[in-house]
């Protein structure tokens, strides 16, 4: 029994008889996308794990109790709440729990629940990471220092280039943290397959992989790792209009001094916007394909 967390009746079963698990995010359901997309997305990627034989567990805080395994009405809630529900990373977790409120998890906060409740894989569209600017801002998201930490895979699309992503893959090297491509020598950049910038190491399989994660935690090697899943090429977007609605998004931000951990959001919706909805049907399609392989990792750990 750990304090202040509940497992789905169906988590909790999958869990006692060994069954694969797939841990999700609620974040970007309540801040990285639109209602009702949001809310139809997380509901698709949850069939999509099922069908590759995976259990998902969707994580989140409701009335102060963290939760792995919501419901198809929790997770309509928290989306229908959107921006108003509270973004929560790890500094958050005991306020929220102590105030009995709703959060929405993080990829750092989701490792940590998906850690207690004994998920050891979990699937996203995108981590956060070391912004642009950061020598003037120090804005590196704490989900960095939870990879460092925590022994939880990631499965991801690599990250957005709202970041700085040479200096966020610095900084998962100092912390000992594996960025291994999943088919690609390229770390993804979210929209794109490329961006130029190298994983440490390509892997072939799905089962390689399973197996590098269980040598990791074996050896006593605490951490996460990144497992950088490229979009599928027949949903990525093109460099340049993407490149450039970053540009402009960031310009928004600064100019009107949005900060701390408003500014992911607000970059995420003003790409949205600016590129007439393409970077979300295109987010979507990462988060599916994140999915299935974070499902097929599972289904090897054993
Ligand atoms: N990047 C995305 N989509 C997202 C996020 C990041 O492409 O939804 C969310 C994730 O929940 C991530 C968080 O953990 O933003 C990072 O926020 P911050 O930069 O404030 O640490
Ligand atoms: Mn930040």
């Amino acid at each position: 029994m750990i304090p202040y967390l509940d497992l789905s009746p169906e988590v909790s079963s999958a869990l006692r008889s060994k069954q694969p698990v797939v841990a999700l995010e609620s974040t970007i359901i309540s801040h990285g996308m639109p209602y009702p997309r949001n809310v139809e997305t997380a509901w698709q990627v949850e069939e999509i794990v099922r069908k590759n034989g995976a259990i998902p567990a969707t994580i989140a805080i409701i009335n102060g109790r963290m939760k792995a395994g919501l419901n198809k009405q929790e997770i309509n809630n928290l989306g229908k709440l959107g921006t108003s529900v509270l973004k929560v990373s790890r500094r958050d977790l005991p306020v929220v729990i102590g105030q009995g409120k709703n959060g929405a998890t993080t990829v750092a906060a989701t490792m940590i629940i998906a850690d207690l409740a004994g998920i050891p894989v979990f699937a996203t569209g995108g981590i956060g990471g070391v912004h642009r600017g950061a020598a003037e801002t120090m804005d590196v998201s704490a989900d960095l220092q939870e990879l460092a930490r925590t022994s939880v895979a990631v499965v991801c699309a690599g990250a957005k280039s709202i970041l700085d992503l040479g200096l966020t893959l610095e900084y998962l090297e100092t912390q000992g943290v594996p960025v291994l491509g999943y088919q690609t020598e390229d770390f993804p950049a979210f929209f794109t397959r490329h961006s130029g910038f190298r994983v440490d190491q390509s892997i072939d399989s799905a089962e390689e992989l399973a197996n590098i994660l269980t040598i990791k935690w074996q050896l006593g090697l605490k951490g996460g790792v990144v497992i950088a899943n490229p979009i599928p090429a027949q949903f990525q977007m093109e460099y340049a209009p993407i490149e450039l609605a970053i540009q402009q998004a960031l310009g928004e931000a600064n100019g009107q001094n949005i900060k701390g951990k408003d500014i992911t959001p607000f970059l995420l919706a003003r790409i949205e916007q600016i590129t007439g909805g393409k970077s979300l049907d295109a987010n979507i399609e990462l988060v599916f394909s994140n999915a299935r392989l974070a499902a097929q990792i599972a289904s090897y750990l054993r």
